[in-house]
């Protein structure tokens, strides 16, 4: 899955896919490279940051995800309203990820139950302005294994069915890098749940921390790709179903090697 953040502000690639032209191109380049799926979001959820409107986020995103369907790329909406799913799907989107699993708006899940597409269900705490506060936790990968079970519950109650649901850790959402680095290495506990997981970690703050210089430094977000490769490797030998990144060329080779050295069955 290639990312493309519609937006002036995420964390690792704020304003440079901000036009819809620019956007959609880069979508196009993302799949040349290897993906097989486009996720296109219209908010940052980078830790500390504020909402943006909705209609700002209708704009941003809805001419993006149609541009690229028309194109047939399979294209996910990243987004916490049900009014963008909705709108997205409309215009081609064919899944929602949505990084508050249906908490943030209540008619998420009703909106996605309707529209008949796949549902990814992250785990999350709280919204990005204060979840640094939430990143509290005894023993992360059950935590974070039962909260997720029990969002699973709640959604497949309120009316998407089990088969259209993905999964996700959630890495660094209301997590710190230690509790990001136990859940990959307890990534096989999330697979146990039964459903597809997607693994997200694409030049996130735990590989910086990883990637620190002699003065304790992090490289830049663009300066963790090949980190994000290697992450992405850990993951799908592990079981990941998907894995979300900006830089799709590197994942794309680090997942086929991942996957031809894993044992069959
Ligand atoms: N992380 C970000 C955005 N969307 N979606 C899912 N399912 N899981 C994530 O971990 C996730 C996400 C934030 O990262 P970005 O600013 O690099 O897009």
């Amino acid at each position: 899955m290639g990312v493309v953040n519609v937006t002036p502000d995420s964390f690792s690639d704020g304003g440079r896919w901000f036009e819809a032209s620019t956007a959609v191109k880069h979508g196009l380049d993302l799949v040349a490279e290897g993906a097989d799926l486009v996720d296109v979001g219209g908010e940052s959820t980078r830790p500390g940051a504020a909402r943006v409107d909705e209609d700002e986020e209708l704009r941003r995103v809805v001419p993006v995800v149609r541009d690229l369907a028309a194109e047939g790329v399979l294209v996910s909406v990243d987004t916490m309203r049900s009014s963008v799913a909705a709108r997205a799907v409309d215009a081609g989107a064919v899944l929602v990820n949505d990084v508050s699993g249906g908490l943030a708006d209540p008619a998420m899940v009703p909106a996605v139950a309707a529209c008949g597409v796949p549902f990814v269900v992250m785990h999350w705490r709280g919204f990005s302005h204060d979840m640094n506060s939430r990143a509290v936790y005894g023993d992360v990968v059950g935590e974070v294994v039962a909260e997720l079970g029990a969002r699973v519950e709640a959604v497949v109650t309120a009316g998407i069915p089990p088969e259209r649901l993905v999964i996700d850790p959630g890495l660094g959402f209301a997590k710190r890098a230690e509790h990001d680095l136990a859940l990959v290495a307890g990534l096989g506990e999330v697979c146990a749940l039964g459903r597809p997981v997607l693994v997200a970690g694409s030049r996130k703050r735990f590989l910086g921390h990883v990637l620190t210089d002699v003065n304790g430094t992090p490289p830049p977000a663009h300066g963790r790709d090949a980190a994000t490769a290697a992450l992405s490797a850990i993951a799908a030998y592990q079981g990941a179903w998907a894995v979300r990144v900006h830089d799709v060329r590197a994942t794309a080779d680090a997942v086929r090697v991942a996957r031809a050295v894993t044992p069959s069955g």
